[in-house]
Formats: C-alpha cells, sequence, structure tokens
C-alpha cells in the first residue's frame, strides 16, 4: 500500500464541541502520523475555493457560512492507504449511514454539522493540502517510537 497524505479538517462545531482531543486521539491510536496541523479561521474565498464543487447545491451558501463561522483545525494525515482509511474513520455524510464506530456515527445526528471533512481521493488531497498548507508547514519525519513504525 502506497504512503498517502490526506487532509482532515475539524470544523467550527466539533472544535466547539470540544471534540478536538477525541477526534485526533482516534487518528493517532489507528497509526496516522501527523504531517502538519493548526488552527485557522477560513476566510470567505478559501471556503469557496474549498467547497467550490458544491457551488449551485441548496446548501451550499449555508455550508459556506457555517465554515467561516469560527476556528477550525486543519491537518495532514500519513500513512499506508491514509486517504480511504481516514475515509472510514470519518464515516459517511449522512449520519443514518455513517456506522457506529466511526467519528460521525458516534457523534453526528445533523448533515450540516458533521464536525469533520477528510479528502474523498488523491486529487482533492492535493488541492487541498496546498490551499491549506505551505511546503514548510508540513513536516517529513520519521516515527521512531508508536504502535506502526513507517517513514514518509
Ligand atoms: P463529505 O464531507 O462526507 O466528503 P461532501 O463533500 O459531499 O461530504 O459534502 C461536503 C459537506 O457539505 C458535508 N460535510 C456537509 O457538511 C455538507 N453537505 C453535504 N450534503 C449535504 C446535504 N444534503 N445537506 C446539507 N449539507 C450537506
Amino acid at each position: 500500500m502506497d504512503i498517502e497524505q490526506t487532509f482532515v479538517m475539524i470544523k467550527p462545531d466539533g472544535v466547539q464541541r470540544m471534540l478536538t482531543g477525541e477526534i485526533i486521539s482516534r487518528f493517532e491510536k489507528k497509526g496516522l502520523k501527523i504531517s502538519a496541523m493548526k488552527m485557522l479561521i477560513i476566510n470567505k474565498d478559501m471556503a469557496e475555493e474549498h467547497y467550490s464543487e458544491h457551488k449551485g447545491k441548496p446548501f451550499y451558501e449555508s455550508l459556506i457560512n457555517f465554515i467561516i463561522s469560527g476556528p477550525v483545525i486543519a491537518f495532514i494525515l500519513e500513512g499506508p492507504g491514509a486517504i480511504s482509511i481516514v475515509r472510514k474513520l470519518v464515516g459517511a455524510t449522512d449520519p443514518a449511514d455513517a456506522e457506529p464506530g466511526s467519528i460521525r456515527g458516534d457523534h453526528v445526528i445533523f448533515t450540516t454539522y458533521n464536525i469533520i471533512h477528510s479528502s474523498d481521493s488523491t486529487n482533492s488531497a492535493g488541492r487541498e493540502i496546498s490551499l491549506f498548507f505551505k511546503k514548510e508547514e508540513i513536516f517529513n519525519y520519521s516515527l521512531k517510537i508508536g504502535k506502526y513504525l513507517f517513514s514518509s
């Protein structure tokens, strides 16, 4: 399995609900490496670029207003098959389909307020990582301790 990087964001509701530690802990326990992390408030231009594929959909305006409404935690996770593994740990978009045991399955009841975003493909991971992070904010290091040892 190729080592991949994926973009993850705890949305304003995840920060407000104080679920940051709970969410990050799940990824660390799985063995995914954090390559970058920061808190920021997204501006409208950035939000529109991030969610450009949803422009014109009925929920687009409320999605943009929600994502800029408060600080988010943006990070990059790295590991073998990280993109699909993180999607599984996050769970389905619709809370009714999100499996118990997944982050959304355990913590989300509204589709609009679903606490977390993760990249859905190699292309979107590349695009989202470069939208949120400068090269010098991404750290290339080896894990010397931990459950699963790998280097990038
Ligand atoms: P995911 O975040 O699971 O990749 P996307 O990319 O289809 O889902 O949608 C991006 C975000 O748009 C979702 N996380 C959710 O906040 C919002 N969203 C998607 N579909 C709906 C919907 N039918 N009603 C309200 N909000 C939605």
